[in-house]
């Protein structure tokens, strides 16, 4: 069984091919990525020796590309993205290249070359904003109501891929997560940026008033998830996957981060909000866990001490990152 991952040098594609060929040592992996910003060979260093393992560095919009990969492969786990949502905001030219021709190449290349699964990786941001006096959740028959670039490139590639398994029964699932966090997280994203600020003593940012709430999903539980989808999910079906978390601010998440490491709340700050700022995300996960018996394992204070361990630990990593033109996102970005 050979997989291709689409992605697998960023965040959730390297946890994901870390994962896999830990536990599955008899398949081989493809990993087609970029190397954007968010992509770091760094972050497959345990795996990249394996004979199972092979690294492609090229462009999922690259037709002839992904064709010459796609006619060897048996199944695709898709993650390949841009992902960062102010990032959309800025220029959202790159988000609709990637999240949406990028996709649309690889369904036409696994359409020609009858793949056994394609997986898509999506997102909850797809279905809008809940708000804050209410316990709805996002569940699979929810409405799309994408708010930002970012979220609306990803609803576009999901509606691509129904209509993939609609029209051509092209053989797909779908999974719609939550906020990942976890080890190799670029420092960008709201939990890694918190505390790698708070190891330099740095100021934390919390956009707006911090009444905004989200629903954390530890990387690990993301990656079970999936596995089980690829084995025993339905073909054309969705499945949500959120995290094991009560609604939480970004304002209570920065203090309890905060404690978690013993530093001051006197280093929160309030910056501009973000344009069109989603207010909550709640996921009803019961269909994958009836179905599947998927469940998460890791509770968010458990989570994050993990998370912060991992970045003590793995300071050369962070910092060769913020080093380089991150540096330039962040002034313009936090106008520091
Ligand atoms: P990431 O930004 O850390 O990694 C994205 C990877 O895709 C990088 O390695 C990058 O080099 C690669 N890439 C970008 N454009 C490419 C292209 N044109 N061709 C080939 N490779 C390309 O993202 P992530 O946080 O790991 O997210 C992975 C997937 O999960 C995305 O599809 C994202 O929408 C989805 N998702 C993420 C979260 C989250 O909280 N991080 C939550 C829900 C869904
Ligand atoms: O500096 C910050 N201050 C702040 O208050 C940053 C970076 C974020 N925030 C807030 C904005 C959000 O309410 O924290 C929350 C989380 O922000 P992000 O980490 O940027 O995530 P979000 O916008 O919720 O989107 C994430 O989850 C869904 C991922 O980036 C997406 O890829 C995923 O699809």
């Amino acid at each position: 069984m050979r997989i291709l991952v689409t992605g697998g040098a960023g965040f959730i594609g390297s946890n994901f091919i870390r994962y896999w060929l830990f536990k599955y040592p008899n398949y081989e992996v493809v990993n087609l990525d970029k190397l954007t910003y968010a992509g770091n060979l760094e972050n497959l260093k345990e795996v990249q020796d394996y004979p199972n393992y092979t690294f492609v560095k090229g462009d999922i919009c690259d037709q002839q590309l992904v064709d010459d990969i796609i006619k060897s492969v048996d199944v695709i786990v898709h993650f390949a993205a841009e992902s960062h949502v102010d990032r959309s905001i800025t220029d959202s030219s790159a988000f609709v290249k990637t999240n949406i021709i990028g996709t649309l190449t690889l369904l036409n290349s696994a359409l020609k070359h009858k793949v056994k699964r394609f997986h898509h990786i999506s997102t909850d941001e797809v279905f809008g904003s809940l708000t804050l006096d209410t316990d709805e959740k996002f569940s699979e028959t929810s409405c799309y109501k994408p708010n930002n670039p970012y979220s609306a490139s990803k609803a576009s590639s999901d509606h691509f891929v129904r209509a993939f398994a609609r029209t051509y029964g092209l053989p797909i699932t779908i999974t719609n997560c939550s906020n990942n966090y976890g080890p190799y997280q670029f420092p960008e994203k709201f939990v890694p940026l918190m505390i790698t600020n708070l190891l330099e003593d740095k100021p934390v940012p919390i956009y707006g008033d911090g009444q905004y709430a989200r629903d954390w999903l530890y990387v690990e539980d993301h990656c079970r998830a999936i596995d089980l989808v690829l084995k025993k999910g339905r073909l054309g079906e969705t499945y949500l996957i959120g995290g094991m978390n009560d609604t939480i601010t970004n304002l209570d998440l920065a203090k309890l981060v905060i404690k978690l490491m013993g530093k001051s709340e006197d280093l929160i700050t309030f910056v501009k909000d973000r344009p069109g700022h989603d207010v909550r995300y709640a996921v009803d996960w019961s269909k994958i866990n009836k179905e599947l018996g998927w469940k998460p394992k890791v509770d968010l204070k458990q989570g994050l001490k993990q998370t912060i361990d991992w970045y003590i630990k793995n300071r050369d990593w962070w910092q060769k990152i913020k080093s380089g033109e991150y540096q330039d996102y962040y002034k313009k970005q936090y106008q520091t």
